[in-house]
């Protein structure tokens, strides 16, 4: 097992002191969904991925046994790249479709990553595993080159990013890729408002835990002194965009002072800290945004209530 770090600990605390310096003082205030990912908050999105409420991991699931053979046979790619791997859970579908003989998970989240790396070094001896504690809108130029890649971007990961800059993912992407090589994408899809919302804002609180532990990671990392029970959890459907917005509202006035940044925030009651834009997709939008970045869409599946879609497009 090989473990290359484009991130380390220094890169990531300067970019969050850069993050949090400009999203705090911004009017919304924002923070990137990128921060939810320390041990804890990987240890949570997994716990989220098991709600009844929140379907696209399970249903993502349901569409790849279905369709990795085809995949498979389609791609012929001896190398999986996955971005965002997490705990490369759903992964383990493609592996044993492919049996490719290289896997290189990429993730933010060292421990998330250095886990499943593990895991699946242990359960595919025979395959070599090369993961990248890497930034998948940072370090895309810097993926190994191998035979024959097929990027999976799965979960819907792609919705926390806004349009432009999913062009410019793409376009890196493409550029990282050589002709012939392939792409993998997961995409939520556009659908009733209620269902959306519900999968943002459980009944057990556990997206709500999620979201708050951004603030206790700006808490440690950056001596802040937020008071994460003053802050309510907030999912947001913005039909114009088509995305879920999380976002945190201060229950009262509140003066936060983040110590490691000599900075002090101030929060009126009410108002909201924007955490994550979770942008809902449609067969039509995935197809044209892959197409202007140079990928050809060549297969498109979902479930049988089009909850979710797959594309297999081509570099
Ligand atoms: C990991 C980005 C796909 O947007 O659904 C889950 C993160 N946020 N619940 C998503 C998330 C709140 C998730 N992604």
């Amino acid at each position: 097992m090989e473990l290359d770090i484009y991130l380390d600990h220094t890169d990531l605390a300067k970019q969050l002191r850069a993050d949090a310096s400009a999203g705090l003082t911004a009017t919304p205030k924002w923070l990137s969904p990128r921060w939810f990912y320390d041990a804890r908050g990987s240890d949570l999105f997994e716990e989220i991925t098991q709600l009844d409420e929140y379907y696209p991991t399970r249903t993502e699931r349901a569409i790849l046994t279905e369709r990795a053979h085809e995949i498979a046979e389609l791609t012929g790619a001896r190398t999986l790249v996955e971005l965002g791997s997490g705990s490369s859970d759903k992964t383990r579908l493609l592996l044993d479709a492919l049996s490719p003989a290289l896997f290189m998970p990429l993730d933010v989240s060292v421990s998330a990553l250095k886990a499943a790396a593990v895991a699946v070094h242990a359960e595919y001896p025979n395959m070599r595993v090369h993961a990248l504690v890497a930034d998948f809108n940072r370090h895309l130029e810097r993926i190994p080159r191998a035979e024959s890649r097929l990027v999976a971007f799965l979960g819907g990961t792609i919705g926390n990013l806004i349009p432009e800059e999913r062009a410019r993912f793409y376009a890196e992407l493409r550029g990282a890729l050589e002709p012939g090589e392939w792409l993998l994408l997961g995409t939520d899809l556009v659908k009733d408002p209620g269902t959306l919302v519900r999968a943002y804002d459980d009944a057990a609180g556990v997206t709500a835990e999620f979201n708050k532990n951004v603030l206790l990671v700006l808490n440690r990392e950056l001596g802040a002194d937020f008071d994460v029970d003053s802050f309510a959890h907030v999912a947001h459907w913005d039909a114009e965009h088509e995305w879920i917005e999380m976002r945190l509202r201060a229950e009262r006035d509140m003066r936060v002072h983040l110590q490691r940044l000599d900075l002090t925030v101030e929060f009126a009651a009410k108002e909201e800290l924007h955490t994550e834009v979770s942008a809902k997709f449609r067969e039509e939008g995935v197809a044209t945004e892959l197409r202007a970045a140079g990928f050809e869409p060549l297969r498109w599946w979902t479930d049988p209530d089009d909850l979710f879609g797959l594309t297999l497009a081509v570099a």
